[in-house]
């Protein structure tokens, strides 16, 4: 499929090729009977009851009883897209995967981000792993890359992942609480099981707490191979890294979200795919190659470990790019259906007991839920490569096989379909040379837990330590038994003293000794500090009233759109303004139906009357606060400087007065609204950084 194709099948034109063509379409029964009415159902007299005759009624409702499928056990709450994958050079030294060789070729991919523990009805900004799931419909095959935000896990033995999952879901007692590891029997199964102490520190950092799923890496955490059309075979990681970089909200937000958009993240990649702004993520591989396996001081097959960057580099090899929105959630979204054991030829797996059980439980999940074996006809599940084969029959068969051959070997179909060789790229295992007794015991190299544990928040900045130390009080503080508090903070002394210290002080635990694991090793990659920063596609909040200026509010509105930052008027009532020469402006949301919460940075807007129209508004002043709280950039111009006088900023060094363009953590502002250029670079830059964490309170801070 090429570029234009793909492009060409646009949401929009696809609505209007629909509505064209389907004018004059009439409402039918499911087997295409003419409808002439669906108000009323059919009745012994208008005031009588409800004749069994009523094959339309009857039909409507059974449809109706049976809409819902039981949701996923894990990952139910998620969200799917469309896109394309283009490799930027040919990888034909490492992998014979075809859609890795050409550099022109484009391949169709569908993603589904999720959450892990929650229903599909919970909120997107929980706390929580986030699942990052790629199938690529190739000319081989569907070959699916089904990873999350975080590239460790918990366990190193898929046997442990329903104790894993029975732990972290609502107890079930109560099914309490909903879509949170902050309770006790997480972190009693935490406590008993120290293999998930590096998992646990990505958890509490702000890594589980993205953003956006535009602005989260992805990893297939599992230890995976490529291997070359000569055989040769070498360990592979996989990583995407997201153009716009890694970016976090900030806990009370997340947690404000829950409540005012539960429906943050889906709502953001929605409206950005709408709006041309398509999110797009690199592919990289970490290579080791065989001769290696055993030299890097921990096991490559251990899912608890990464391979530093540092160490490793991640090569990058190609570019995802997100383009469309479904037309249907539940046909796409909700029916596709993963499996890391869809592979094509040159992608091959390693034995990662974690990812040795993965193999199986995919599969077996889907066929409950998705009611049967033939759920790879589903359309979004179905490859794009031709099918042939013997399998037949069961629930929601789509093919009508002919023949009476379905069976190998035959000779009545003259063999076929038969099957292909190594060069005609038939899939050929990988040899790898296996041997051993059996056992139900786990090797010595998987016995480090704390190690990497410590890489993480040793390579941390001073901000993003807080954020921790806060996410482990919040967790913790929640357990109601006191001897699992305390136990945390002995786990987690093993990681690092300071860390199991300030533990112990939020959460009343006694603390512990030093006699952590002395490690100071850093991995600079790890720290989201050091992402990717742009403010292309961030959402600014334009507070503005009546009697706004108007050259100046539309020379700050053309500067973000040039620099691509969306941006949305916030005014007390919707409808419109009106500025003091009497210009227009369309409110986008009144103060009711938004929250600073849905914006990455506030601009308050000059004009006298504006303004202190905003300061009078104890609502608008509530929203600058809670921008500022959240370490947001706060914009202002002209008079829009006065407004900050009735908010809590002005507690900080700013001088009210003509300040040029002069910034303080963030707060960017001018008197001079005649010249812009300076101040709206300034606060661009503001914006790029995403958030100020000077603003935080530092008392207790913990050096990086
Ligand atoms: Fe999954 N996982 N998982 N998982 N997982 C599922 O499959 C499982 C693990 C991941 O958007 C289930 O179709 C086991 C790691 C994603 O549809 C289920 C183990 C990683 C998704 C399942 C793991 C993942 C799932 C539930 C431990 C990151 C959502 C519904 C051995 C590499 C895919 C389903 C989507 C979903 C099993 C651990 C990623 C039950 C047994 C590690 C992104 O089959």
């Amino acid at each position: 499929m090429d570029e234009q194709t793909i492009n060409q099948n646009s949401k929009s034109d696809r609505l209007c090729k629909f509505i064209t063509e389907n004018q004059d379409e009439k409402l039918t029964t499911d087997l295409g009977v003419k409808l002439t009415n669906t108000d009323d159902s059919l009745k012994a007299g208008e005031r009588g009851p409800t004749l069994l005759e009523d094959f339309h009624f009857r039909e409507k409702l059974t449809h109706f009883d049976h809409e819902r499928i039981p949701e996923r056990v894990v990952h139910a709450r998620g969200f799917g897209v469309h896109g394309f994958f283009q490799v930027y050079e040919c990888m034909k030294e490492y992998t014979k995967a075809k859609f890795l060789q050409v550099p022109s070729a484009i391949t169709p991919v569908f993603v589904r981000f999720s959450t892990v523990v929650g229903s599909r009805g919970s909120a997107d900004t929980v706390r929580d792993i986030r699942g990052f799931a790629t199938k690529f419909y190739t000319e081989d095959g569907n070959y699916d890359l089904v990873g999350n935000n975080i590239p460790v896990f918990f366990i190193q033995d898929a046997i442990k992942f329903p104790d894993l999952v029975h732990a972290i879901k609502p107890e079930p007692d109560r099914e309490v609480p909903q879509a949170s590891s902050a309770h006790d029997t997480f972190w009693d199964f935490v406590v008993n099981t120290p293999e998930t102490a590096h998992t646990v520190m990505w958890l509490m950092s702000d890594r589980a707490i993205p953003r956006s799923f535009r602005m989260m890496e992805g990893f297939g955490v599992n230890t995976f191979r490529f291997v070359n059309e000569q055989g040769v075979s070498r360990f592979v990681k996989f990583h995407w890294k997201p153009l716009l970089g890694v970016h976090s909200l900030v806990w009370d937000e997340a947690q404000k979200l829950a409540g005012k958009n539960p429906d943050f993240h889906r709502r953001d990649i929605w409206e950005a795919i709408n709006n041309g702004e398509y999110p797009q993520y690199e592919l990289g591989i970490q290579m080791i190659e065989e001769k290696d396996e055993f030299n890097l001081g921990f096991d490559i097959l251990d899912p608890t470990k990464i391979w530093p960057e540092e160490v490793i580099p991640v090569k990058i090899i190609g570019k995802m790019t997100l383009n469309r929105n479904v037309d249907n959630f539940f046909s796409e979204t909700e029916q596709v259906a993963f499996c890391p054991a869809n592979l094509v030829p040159g992608i091959d797996l390693s034995s990662d007991s974690l990812l040795q059980g993965r193999l199986f439980s995919y599969l077996d999940t889907q066929l409950t839920r998705l009611g049967g074996p033939n759920f790879h006809e589903i359309p979004i599940n179905r490859p794009v490569a031709p099918v042939h084969n013997n399998q037949r029959d069961g629930f929601h068969r789509m093919s009508i096989n002919p023949g009476k051959v379905s069976y190998f070997p035959n000779s009545l179909a003259g063999s076929c379909p038969m099957p292909a060789s190594v060069e005609e790229n038939g899939y050929e295992h990988y040899a790898e040379k296996v041997n051993g007794e059996k056992t139900r015991s786990r090797s010595d190299s998987f016995r480090d837990h704390f190690s990497q544990a410590a890489l993480f928040w040793n390579s941390m900045s001073s901000a993003e330590k807080k954020h921790i130390v806060d996410a482990f009080r919040f967790e913790v503080g929640s357990v109601t038994d006191k001897q699992i508090r305390q136990r945390v903070v002995d786990m987690f002394n093993n990681v690092d003293n300071t860390l199991a210290q300030q533990i112990a002080a939020g959460i009343g635990a006694e603390s512990p000794p030093a006699g952590a694991s002395g490690n100071t090793a850093r991995s600079p990659a790890l720290s989201q500090e050091n992402t990717i920063k742009t403010a292309e596609s961030r959402k600014i909040a334009i507070l503005a009233e009546n009697g706004f200026n108007h050259a100046e509010l539309t020379k700050i509105m053309d500067f973000l759109k040039g620099a691509k930052v969306c941006f949305e008027i916030v005014s007390k009532d919707l409808g419109t303004i009106r500025s003091t020469d009497n210009k227009e402006l369309t409110v986008g949301k009144s103060y009711l139906t938004t929250a600073s919460v849905n914006y990455d940075a506030v601009y308050i807007a000059g004009g006298k009357d504006c303004a202190g129209a905003i300061a009078g508004q104890g609502d608008a002043i509530h929203f600058i606060n809670e921008a500022y709280k959240h370490a947001k950039p706060i914009g202002a111009a002209g008079e829009g400087i006065d407004v900050l006088a009735s908010t809590q900023i002005k507690g900080i060094s700013i001088v009210m007065s003509d300040l040029g363009a002069a910034s303080d953590a963030g707060v960017v502002m001018t008197r001079n609204t005649a010249d812009l250029t300076e101040f709206c670079n300034e606060f661009l830059g503001a914006v790029s950084q995403h958030r100020h964490w000077q603003r935080e309170n530092y008392k207790d801070s913990i050096p990086a």
